[in-house]
């Protein structure tokens, strides 16, 4: 497939955007699959393009039916709001996006106290978890598990499948909900080869991300069996999420399901090649062992200065990247780096530390 430039500048004047891969625009073949859509009332239940996406992501990921949402946070407030009544916790690695960017909205719209567990790259031990679990009248009682696969605080690091199937165990055995943010789950797929259902199958929910690396303009899916997926579209609804002719966005999803997965371990290449690089350059700045996806975090200090700065000196050297915090700074690589623009960008970070 061709990239565009999309504009009149050549290549190597525009900038290389790594702030995001929620930045890739809908490829040509989208374009024309959202042209060409048949639509209907969605919340209706009368959009044809957007049921056979719920049934190609479903079937993808090991389950019974899916439900097509606006975005990844109301995908996860959905699933949370089902896994946990209000009043009660659901446990989860202090990193995960739940807590750091979803705007307290579990607490506000849901009234589920989210218990933070510690935890490095993102790992939710399943020991540590279940020393947490509590019932009533012991404290606040735990409904709920979640995990984020990848992990994108800890920079696209992929939970290890056995430390999946320990948290399974542990809701099996205590009666909780696990849920996963799979925003990024097909980039932790692509990396380790296990099935998109190999995981799919360990959660009771799932809420996925068409518009990440796999380019789709907008949209993603609550994944689980048929019941959840019933009380899911109510809490849609509640949430203000029914879409009408939705199918315009479903078909761009269906071509990111069909076309743009396998390729995301052309951008795992282009991450470690370019953590390589800097790791070479800038001692101490990054780990290149650290790099299982999409994702490098680079430490600020070795190149003299903190996130807000290393952000500023590599716009001024033509890379866009974005600091998690005041040490890190995080690229991401995705479908519109092409291997050209990612040695560019990485010869540019590593004059950045020169
Ligand atoms: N992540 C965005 C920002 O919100 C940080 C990004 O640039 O990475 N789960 C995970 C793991 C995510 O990374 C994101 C978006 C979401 C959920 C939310 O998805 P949207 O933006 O569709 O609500």
């Amino acid at each position: 497939m061709t990239r565009e430039t999309y504009g009149s500048k050549p290549r190597e004047e525009i900038k290389v955007d790594l702030r995001s891969d929620t930045f890739t625009r809908p490829t040509p073949a989208m374009r024309r699959a959202m042209a060409d859509a048949e639509v209907g009332d969605d919340v209706w239940r009368e959009d044809p393009t957007v049921q056979r996406l719920e049934a190609a992501v479903a079937e993808r990921l090991g389950h019974q039916a899916a439900l097509f949402v606006p975005s990844g946070t109301m995908g996860n407030q959905i699933c949370l709001r089902l896994a946990a009544p209000a009043g009660t916790e659901c446990l989860a690695n202090e990193d995960n996006h739940i807590f750091w960017y979803e705007y307290a909205a579990a607490p506000v719209l849901s009234g589920i106290q989210l218990h933070a567990v510690p935890g490095e790259r993102g790992l939710l031990d399943p020991a540590a978890a279940r020393r947490r679990v509590r019932t009533a009248p012991y404290g606040v009682p735990t409904s709920a598990i979640a995990v984020e696969q990848s992990h994108n605080r800890a920079g696209g690091a992929v939970l290890p499948l056995e430390v999946l199937q320990g948290l399974r165990r542990l809701a099996d055995d205590a009666g909780l909900h696990l849920h996963c943010d799979g925003a990024r789950i097909w980039n932790a797929s692509v990396a380790t080869g296990v099935p998109l259902e190999g995981y799919g199958r360990l959660f009771d929910s799932l809420s996925v991300c068409f518009s990440k690396g796999l380019a789709a303009p907008v949209g993603s899916a609550v994944v689980g069996d048929r019941d959840l997926v019933e009380r899911a579209r109510q809490a849609r609804a509640l949430l203000g999420g029914g879409m009408r002719q939705a199918g315009v966005l479903a078909a761009a999803a269906l071509v990111a399901l069909d076309q743009m997965v396998e390729r995301l371990a052309d951008d795992h290449a282009n991450a470690r090649r370019t953590a390589a690089t800097v790791a070479a350059a800038v001692p101490g700045s990054v780990d290149p062992g650290s790099v299982e996806t999409n994702m490098v975090l680079l430490q600020a200090a070795p190149f003299g200065t903190d996130g807000p700065g290393l952000v500023k000196r590599l716009g001024d050297l033509g890379v866009l990247a974005a600091d998690v915090d005041p040490d890190q700074v995080r690229l991401v690589f995705h479908y519109e780096v092409t291997a050209e623009d990612a040695d560019r960008a990485a010869r540019a970070i590593a004059a950045a530390g020169a």
